[in-house]
């Protein structure tokens, strides 16, 4: 049984780049899903460790003090597709350091593309595909014995192909989980912190309610929960909120949930129950516009919602319909004023460059987006994961440049057909400078004196690299490759 086991969340990029990365800086939240695990082998026997590199850049010393003083058995390493290169280079140096240690990698990259993911990168023994708890689990206790008898993993055969044995056939249920091992995280919560002017008060956390979606947008990748819907109950959640605020002093969480309020009875119990106890929490979280309604608003609002985001991704309705189910600009723009009656403060989320995209279709966007009262926005370049709908013909619908460490939604990789990648940064940089010149917006900033001070403190603190950036007009350390 392996008793010591090391779990490692990429940074994705070099150490000495992540001074440039403003998206990072502004940006840091726990990798739940390294925490949810930790704490799921700690209760079956196991001893886990957690090193966050994406918190903490410069953590490659502690790495190699905990490979070679704890000589864990197995290192478990957390990828998405823009740190996969990263996670593979962290496999490759902790064998060169302890040959003896099996390399597991877990997260969105594998799960999307199962055991053609590993296919070259020999450091790395097995994948974890989908919800990782019982594979990791079974795996550590031995299961790599006999690989190709468990669920939900990838394995290599004696030629050193790997091979997958299938999703597991039965998904846990979210109550019976502990609550992520935060107490693990070097520094947490004060290490970790929401985007500025994304919350009230410090220190604030994350924190996911529920696993999977039911929408099947072209541009999404569901190769972890999959379709369907799982949510922890409400006095599970509110048992969660009081853990948060009780043993690590957490005033504000943001439910990075796909769908917070899909389930709609939960959420008016949770916020019920949020009213009666006082905890004097405050929350953030993600909706879709047809599961909001007035009286939810106002529920959620004297619970402590403090702001809600709303996925519009182009304000152009053509354009919609070829990558959302059921778009409807109208519902859309009509939740957006009752979110802002209701008093919270509104984020809207929007891509540019998904395929089909015009010059006309994103001044359509700008034109929607500015004529309604939202408060912050999150433009995101349109970039295709391998396991979204639209990576398996996105060939034919632009130019797609797949340098994986630049999969990460601050650059263009995709080029739609019929633009240009010059056409398209001069867009982006337009549409954030429109919303930055609204009154209202502006107004907003200004009033997160008194409403976010935290925030103020941590924009003049890093304001001197917000004016690098933007001189630079670079982040990640482009093209400095990874961080071993
Ligand atoms: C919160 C979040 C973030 C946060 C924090 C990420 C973090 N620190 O972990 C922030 C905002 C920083 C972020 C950033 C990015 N994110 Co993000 N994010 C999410 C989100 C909404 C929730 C993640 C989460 O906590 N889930 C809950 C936990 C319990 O699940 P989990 O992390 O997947 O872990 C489970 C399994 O994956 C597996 N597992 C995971 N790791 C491991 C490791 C081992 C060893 C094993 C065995 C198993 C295992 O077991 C876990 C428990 O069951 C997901 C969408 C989603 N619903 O999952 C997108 C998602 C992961 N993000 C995505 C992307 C694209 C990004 C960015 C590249 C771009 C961006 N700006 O959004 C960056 C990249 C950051 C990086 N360094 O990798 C994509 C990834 C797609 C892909 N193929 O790469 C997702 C899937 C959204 C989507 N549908 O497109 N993200």
């Amino acid at each position: 049984m392996a008793k010591h086991i090391l779990l490692v969340h990429p940074l994705g990029y070099t150490a000495s780049a992540a001074v440039h990365d403003v998206a990072r800086m502004t940006n840091i939240m726990p990798p739940i899903g390294l925490a949810s695990l930790a704490a799921w082998l700690d209760q079956k026997g196991f001893e886990t460790m957690i090193v966050d590199c994406y918190a903490k850049p410069d953590s490659k010393n502690r790495i190699r003090q905990i490979i070679q003083n704890q000589r864990p058995v197995l290192l478990g390493l957390s990828c998405t597709t823009s740190s996969f290169l990263d996670g593979v280079s962290m496999a490759e140096w902790a064998k060169s350091l302890l040959p003896s240690i099996k390399t597991v990698m877990g997260g969105p990259h594998v799960s999307a593309l199962k055991a053609e993911a590993l296919r070259g990168y020999p450091a790395v023994d097995f994948g974890v595909v989908g919800e990782g708890e019982e594979t990791f689990a079974e795996l550590a206790a031995g299961g790599w014995e006999q690989p190709e008898s468990m669920q939900g993993l990838i394995w290599r055969d004696a030629e050193g192909n790997p091979q997958f044995t299938g999703r597991r056939k039965t998904l846990l249920e979210l109550d019976s989980l502990p609550f992520p091992a935060y107490e693990k995280l070097d520094g947490y919560p004060s290490a970790y912190t929401l985007p500025i002017f994304n919350y009230p008060r410090a220190p604030n956390s994350s924190c996911v309610s529920s696993r999977g979606c039911p929408y099947a947008c072209s541009y999404c990748d569901r190769s972890v929960f999959g379709a369907t819907f799982r949510f922890n109950s409400a006095d599970y959640m509110i048992a969660h909120v009081r853990h948060l605020k009780e043993r690590f002093g957490v005033r504000h969480i943001n439910f990075y949930d796909d769908q917070f309020t899909f389930n709609r009875q939960r959420v008016e119990k949770f916020a019920r129950e949020l009213i009666k106890l006082r905890l004097g929490i405050t929350y953030n979280c993600a909706a879709r516009a047809e599961h909001l309604d007035q009286e939810l608003l106002r529920l959620m609002k004297a619970s402590g919602c403090w702001m809600i985001s709303l996925g519009i991704e182009s304000g152009d309705p053509a354009l919609l319909a070829q990558h959302r189910q059921r778009p409807d600009l109208d519902l859309l723009a009509e939740r957006i004023r009752m979110i802002k009656r209701a008093g919270i403060r509104m984020k809207g989320l929007l891509m540019m460059g998904l395929p089909g995209e015009t010059e006309a279709s994103i001044q359509r966007s700008m034109d929607y987006v500015f004529t309604l009262p939202i408060d912050d926005i999150n433009l995101a370049k349109f970039t295709p994961f391998p396991g979204a709908p639209l990576y398996t013909n996105i060939r034919e619908l632009g130019t797609f440049d797949e340098d994986w460490p630049k999969l990460d939604c601050m650059h263009f990789q995709f080029i739609p057909n019929g633009m240009t990648r010059e056409q398209l940064e001069r867009l982006f940089t337009a549409f954030y400078k429109r919303h930055f010149m609204r009154p209202r917006v502006l107004a907003g900033y200004a009033s997160m004196i008194w409403r976010s001070p935290d925030s103020w403190k941590r924009f003049w603190l890093s304001c001197g690299s917000f004016l690098r950036f933007a001189s630079s007009n670079r982040r990640l350390g482009q093209d400095e490759g990874c961080s071993l």
